[in-house]
């Protein structure tokens, strides 16, 4: 049965030139490409979509990051989309958490310049969606 779930390309990805790199990984999985848009957020987006952050004291800084620049937002489709792109991306902990083969396991070094989002569950991707394509 396929699923779809919400993957952020975060502005880290996008400055560092890895948009191409993250599409591929999730092509290579035979992930499909629903929607792609590249963006960049203002604070009330960012805002509802880490909604569930808002008490963090990183909160702030995490609005900040993801307002900071452009981002690819990507509707993902396929069998186990969420849990596969979770998979892809590796733990939140790009050092501590994600092992290397993974999408921050080798990418990246700093929790907050973790490079993607996934959504982390079916309710959190059918949330997520609305708010990045509300017409899909
Ligand atoms: P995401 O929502 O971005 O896919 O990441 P995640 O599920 O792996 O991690 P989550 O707990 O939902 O945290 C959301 C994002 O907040 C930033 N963060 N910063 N400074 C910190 O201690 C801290 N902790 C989390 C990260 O960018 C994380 O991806
Ligand atoms: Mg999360």
């Amino acid at each position: 049965m396929s699923e779809r779930t919400l993957v952020l390309v975060k502005p880290d990805g996008v400055s560092r030139g890895l948009v191409g790199e993250v599409i591929a990984r999730i092509e290579r999985k035979g992930l499909s490409l629903a929607a792609l848009e590249l963006r960049t957020v203002e604070r009330s987006v960012a805002e509802q979509h880490y909604a569930e952050h808002a008490e963090k004291g990183f909160f702030g800084d995490l609005l900040d990051f993801i307002t900071g620049g452009p981002l690819v937002a990507i509707v993902v489709e396929g069998p186990r989309a969420i849990s596969a792109f979770r998979q892809l991306a590796g733990g939140t902990d790009p050092v501590d958490k994600a092992t290397p083969g993974t999408i921050r396991g080798d990418f990246g070094l700093e929790v907050q310049f973790n490079l993607v989002h996934g959504s982390d569950s079916t309710e959190s991707a059918e949330r997520e969606i609305k708010i990045w394509f509300p017409n899909l």
